[in-house]
C-alpha cells in the first residue's frame, strides 16, 4: 500500500504528467490540477488539516481525488479519459475511467459545502457525469440532452452544487452509459455528516462492485455482455489483488458497498453480525438498523454497514454468489463429476502427451494447478492463505483484525496465527460412538404402501 508521502508523490507526477501536454495549457488555464493516479495501490487520504474534522475513507486499490478551495468553494477537476488499469498482478485492461484509473477516484466532501466540478472529456466520444442519489438542481444532474447537452470530446463542463445531505453516493455517465459503464467509468462521492460525530467510524471502507468481460489473451472489455461477465471485480480489482481490510481490535468500522453492475451481488462477511447504517437514499436510523450477516446490494444501489471489531482473525468478506468469487471462467463448461474420464484421455494422449482430464472430482485441483495461461490472463481461482489454496477469485478479500494496529495503518499485518486451542484439526484417534436412529423413541417416517 502506499502511504501518505507516496500519494503526495505520486499526485506531483500525475500533475507533471498532464500539465506537459498542449492541450492543458490552453483550454485548462485556470483549473484546479488535474491529479492523476499512476498505480492500483490502496492511497490512504490525510486527515483534513482546516474546515470540518471527519475521518477519510478508505477506497480499496483506490484514491481519493484532491480538491482546493476557491473563496469557499470547494473545488475537484475529473478527467474521463481512457486508462489501462491493473485487474491484478499479470492483467491489464484498457479501460476508460477518470483521472488516470478505473475506479475513478473517490470525491470527498462535506455537507453544507458547495462543490464546483469541472470534468474534461478525453475520450472519443461524449460523455457526461450523473451524481447518482445527490439532491440538487435538475440541470447539474448528468442526464446528457435531458439534464444539458452532452460534453464533446475535448470540452470542459462545469457541475456545482451544494452537498444538502450528507451519506454515500456515486457518479456515473448518463451518456451512451452501456458502453461507458461497461468500459469502467464509475467511482463513489461520500459526504461526510457536518457533525463529526454524528455516525463517527474509526475505520470506513468503499468498495464499488464492478464488472467486465474480458477475453484472455485480450484487453478490451466487451462492451455488449450483460450478464455473463467473467471478471467480477471491487474498485476493478479481483482477488487475490484485492488489499485486505485492515481494522484494529475495538474499532467502530464501516463498509460501504456501491454496485453498479447488472446483477445483484449478496456481501457476506464471516465472523460478525452488522448493522445497516446507510443506503445511498440517507442515513438508517439506529433505531431502524437491522441486523444481517449478509447484505444484498441491488442494482444502482449502495448499502453501508458498520461492526465494532471486536473478534481478532482473519475473516473472509466475499460476494456470496459462488461464480462472483471465480476469475476469468467460462460458463458453458460441462459437469464432469463422476464421469470416467481415463479410457477417454488415453485416447487424447497419443495425440497430445500433456492432456489431464479434469474436474471429475469437483474443481478444487483447479485452485493448485499450474498451467500454462494465455497471456493477459488470471487463473480461475487462485491465492494461497497460510494453510494452502484460497481456491476463490472475483469479488473476496480478508478482514484482518489485530491487537494494536495505529490509526492510520492500514498495511497488511500478514495472516492471522489461530492460539492454541483455536483451530479445527485432523482427528487420527478412533470415532466415538454416536447416538443412531435404532432408539425406540425415534419416529421413522412409514413406508409408503403399495396403495400410495
Ligand atoms: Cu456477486
Amino acid at each position: 500500500m502506499m502511504n501518505r508521502r507516496q500519494l503526495l508523490g505520486a499526485g506531483a507526477a500525475g500533475a507533471a504528467l498532464v500539465s506537459s501536454q498542449a492541450w492543458g495549457k490552453t483550454t485548462n488555464m485556470g483549473l484546479p490540477e488535474a491529479a492523476q493516479m499512476g498505480t492500483a495501490a490502496t492511497a490512504i487520504t490525510p486527515r483534513p488539516s482546516s474546515g470540518p474534522d471527519y475521518n477519510p475513507v478508505v477506497t480499496l486499490n483506490g484514491w481519493t481525488l484532491p480538491h482546493r478551495m476557491n473563496n469557499g468553494i470547494k473545488e475537484f477537476h475529473l478527467v474521463a479519459e481512457p486508462v489501462e488499469r491493473e485487474l491484478a498482478d499479470g492483467m491489464i485492461a484498457h479501460l476508460w475511467g477518470y483521472n488516470g484509473q478505473s475506479t475513478g477516484p473517490t470525491i470527498e466532501a462535506v455537507e453544507g459545502d458547495r462543490v464546483r466540478i469541472y470534468v474534461t472529456n478525453k475520450l472519443p466520444e461524449h460523455t457526461t457525469v450523473h451524481w447518482h442519489g445527490m439532491i440538487l438542481p435538475s440541470g447539474m444532474d448528468g442526464v446528457g440532452g435531458l439534464s444539458h447537452p452532452g460534453i464533446p470530446p475535448g470540452k470542459t463542463y462545469v457541475y456545482e452544487f451544494d452537498l444538502i445531505k450528507s451519506g454515500t453516493f456515486m457518479y456515473h455517465p448518463h451518456a451512451d452509459e452501456m458502453v461507458q459503464m461497461a468500459m469502467g467509468m464509475m467511482g463513489m462521492f461520500v459526504v461526510h455528516p457536518k457533525d463529526p460525530e454524528f455516525m463517527r467510524v474509526d475505520r470506513d471502507f468503499l468498495i464499488m462492485l464492478n464488472a467486465f468481460d474480458i477475453d484472455p489473451g485480450t484487453y478490451v472489455p466487451r462492451i455488449m455482455t450483460m450478464t455473463d461477465f467473467n471478471l467480477w471485480t471491487w474498485n476493478s480489482r479481483i482477488f487475490p489483488d484485492i488489499d485486505p481490510l485492515v481494522v484494529n481490535k475495538g474499532d467502530r468500522v464501516r463498509v460501504r458497498v456501491g454496485n453498479l453492475t447488472m446483477t445483484n451481488h449478496p456481501i457476506h462477511m464471516h465472523g460478525y453480525d452488522f448493522k445497516v447504517s446507510c443506503t445511498d437514499g440517507g442515513w438508517v436510523d439506529p433505531a431502524a438498523q437491522w441486523p444481517e450477516v449478509s447484505i444484498d446490494i441491488p442494482v444502482g444501489a449502495m448499502r453501508a454497514f458498520d461492526f465494532t471489531a471486536d473478534h481478532l482473525g482473519d475473516w473472509a468478506i466475499h460476494c456470496h454468489k459462488s461464480h462472483h468469487t471465480m476469475n476469468a471462467m467460462g460458463h458453458d463448461v460441462p459437469t464432469f463429476i463422476g464421469v470416467d474420464k481415463k479410457p477417454l484421455a488415453q485416447k487424447i494422449r497419443q495425440f497430445q502427451p500433456e492432456y489431464m482430464p479434469m474436474g471429475t472430482a469437483g474443481m478444487a485441483d483447479m485452485g493448485t494447478m499450474e498451467m500454462p495461461l494465455p497471456d493477459n490472463t488470471v487463473p480461475m481461482m487462485t491465492g494461497w492463505g497460510p494453510h494452502g489454496p484460497i481456491e476463490m477469485g472475483g469479488m473476496f478479500s480478508v478482514v484482518k483484525v489485530r491487537d494494536g494496529i495505529d490509526a492510520d495503518d492500514y498495511s497488511d499485518p500478514g495472516w492471522y496465527e489461530n492460539p492454541p486451542g483455536e483451530q479445527a484439526y485432523e482427528w487420527t484417534g478412533e470415532l466415538p460412538e454416536f447416538a443412531s436412529n435404532n432408539s425406540p423413541k425415534t419416529v421413522i417416517t412409514p413406508k409408503p404402501t403399495s396403495k400410495g
